[in-house]
Formats: C-alpha cells, sequence, structure tokens
C-alpha cells in the first residue's frame, strides 16, 4: 500500500528525474567530456531537493548500461554516437528511473525511436491486473515492426523504497515464463531495442557498486566506510568518484572497494555491452500504480 507521504515523495523524485534528464538531453553532445555531465546532473538532482538513486548511467553505441565514468576519466562523446542517459533519483529513499536515447546521427533516427514508441505503446497498458508479460509482448512487436531487436537480457523492474529492482520483473519480450501481474505499486517500463544480437555481455570492467549485508563483522579497515555508505545510502548503488577526496584518496577508496570484496558485502555492477556490439537505444519511466489511477510520475 502506497501511502499519501509515499506518493508525495514519489512525485517529487519523478519531478526532479524528469528536469535532471532535460538537463542531460541539453548538455550531451560530442566533444563533452562525459564524467563533466555526470557530475552536472548528480549537483543538479541534489540543488533540486533529491539524491542520485544510482550514479548517472551514460551508455554510448553498444554499452548498454552500469556504466558510469570513474575519477578523473576523460572519456569525450564521440561524432556521430548514440548516447544513453539513466536518471535516477530518490527522496527519502523514494525511486523515480527513467531513460532517455541521444542520437548523433540522423541514421540512427529509427533505431531511437522504435523503444521510445515501445515505451508509449506499453504505459498505455499498465493498470492492476495486466501481465508483465503483456507489457512485454507490446514492447517486442514494436520493436520488432520496426525491424529492430529488443534485448532479451534486460528488463523493466518493481521499485521499492531504497530498493531499486524489487524482483518484479517487467520483461521485453512476450516471457511465457512470467507469470507475475502488476499490482499496486512503483513499476519501471524501459524498453531497449539494438541492431544487434538482442542480447547483452558483461564487460570486466566495473564502476558502479552497491552494499551487501552481511550478519559477520566488517573487518575494522573497511568498518567507517560501509557504514558512512550504509548510512546514506543502505543498499543503492553508488560510484567511487564520490568519495575520493583527491588523487590520494583514490588510491584509498580502491583498497576500501577491495576490503569490501574480500568481505563479500560489496555488490558490483560490471558494464553491459551488446553480445555483437549492436548500436543500443532505451527510453524509461516509472509509473506509480494504485487502486484508483496510474501516474507516470517521470513524465
Ligand atoms: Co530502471
Amino acid at each position: 500500500m502506497l501511502g499519501e507521504e509515499a506518493i508525495s515523495k514519489l512525485l517529487k523524485a519523478g519531478e526532479i528525474a524528469k528536469k535532471a534528464l532535460e538537463r542531460a538531453t541539453k548538455i550531451t553532445r560530442p566533444g563533452v567530456r562525459v564524467l563533466d555531465v555526470v557530475n552536472s546532473i548528480e549537483n543538479y538532482i541534489r540543488e533540486l531537493g533529491g539524491a542520485p538513486a544510482f550514479p548517472v548511467n551514460v551508455g554510448i553505441n553498444s554499452v548498454a548500461a552500469h556504466y558510469t565514468p570513474p575519477y578523473g576519466n576523460n572519456l569525450v562523446i564521440p561524432e556521430n554516437s548514440v548516447v544513453k542517459v539513466d536518471v535516477g533519483v530518490h527522496v527519502d529513499g523514494y525511486i523515480a528511473d527513467t531513460a532517455a536515447t541521444l542520437a548523433f546521427n540522423p541514421v540512427y533516427e529509427g533505431l531511437v525511436d522504435a523503444p521510445r514508441r515501445a515505451l508509449e505503446r506499453a504505459i498505455e497498458v499498465v493498470r492492476p491486473g495486466v501481465r508483465a508479460s503483456e507489457v512485454g509482448r507490446i514492447v517486442e512487436e514494436v520493436i520488432k515492426s520496426s525491424g529492430f531487436k529488443p534485448i532479451k537480457n534486460l528488463s523493466g523492474h518493481g521499485i521499492e523504497r531504497y530498493r531499486i529492482h524489487s524482483g518484479f520483473v517487467i520483461p521485453n519480450y512476450n516471457d511465457h515464463l512470467n507469470r507475475q501481474k502488476i499490482g499496486e505499486g512503483v513499476y519501471a517500463v524501459e524498453p531497449f531495442a539494438t541492431d544487434g544480437a538482442g542480447l547483452v555481455r558483461e564487460l570486466n570492467s566495473i564502476t558502479i557498486y552497491a552494499l551487501k549485508p552481511t550478519s559477520r563483522p566488517l573487518p575494522a579497515q573497511v568498518k567507517d566506510f560501509y557504514e558512512m555508505i550504509y548510512r546514506e545510502r543502505r543498499e543503492l548503488p553508488f560510484t567511487t568518484r564520490w568519495y575520493i577526496r583527491g588523487v590520494e584518496g583514490a588510491a584509498r577508496v580502491q583498497d576500501m572497494i577491495n576490503g569490501l570484496r574480500k568481505a563479500r558485502c560489496l555488490v558490483e555492477y560490471p558494464v553491459l555491452v551488446e553480445r555483437n556490439n549492436g548500436i543500443v537505444t532505451q527510453f524509461e519511466h516509472t509509473i506509480v500504480v494504485t487502486e484508483k489511477d496510474v501516474i507516470v510520475i517521470t513524465a
């Protein structure tokens, strides 16, 4: 059950996420440093009274998700690229998640348009009692009829307080094995399309992490670091650049990450790339479903 307070915080998170994504689409262009984009958006989220629900993700070309630039990184948005920006905002743990794709070459117009229209069509059917697989069926149909493939191993998701992925999966295809039905709650719908294989694989590179609670006592070297992040974020994703103060600090924070991994209290999110290096496009909105209403809080 979503109470009045929860709904008002969700609406606020949605409003901030929408504004942050709008700013992202204005400042993201070829030649701009990706690190400057994410810093600007994350600061803007804080200025507006929210906090990032996860580090701003920027996926260039075949990178589908889970990349944020690390501290000091000089990656620049390339000419003719396709860029996805995925923004999450939380207000007191209530999360809004939204994404859009920008293409800097008109040849990609169709590929960008496919998940945008799939999202529009999918949102129209979301209401209590509808199967998640029905949403997926529509996403698949729209993307395939545009001549592209949906990415099958990426999906939309239920959202709970301080939890980006509740365990509820909204597939991007007609997944007959998924018997879940939409009920009252918060859902992110996020169609991904590609001209590649329609699957992502993990790279070795990791820039996004989350804490994993443990019942065992934490080693002394990582205890303060763990507790500082847990107080602020609980199990919401974070990135190391948020905690680095200067180049010397970078080595210290990396030691902390290694310590958390060793203590088995770290979740790592490898960068996801299209299996055939196809170009990937994505749009995403967060939807609040109540008994009476279906509200797209990021639109
Ligand atoms: Co999402």
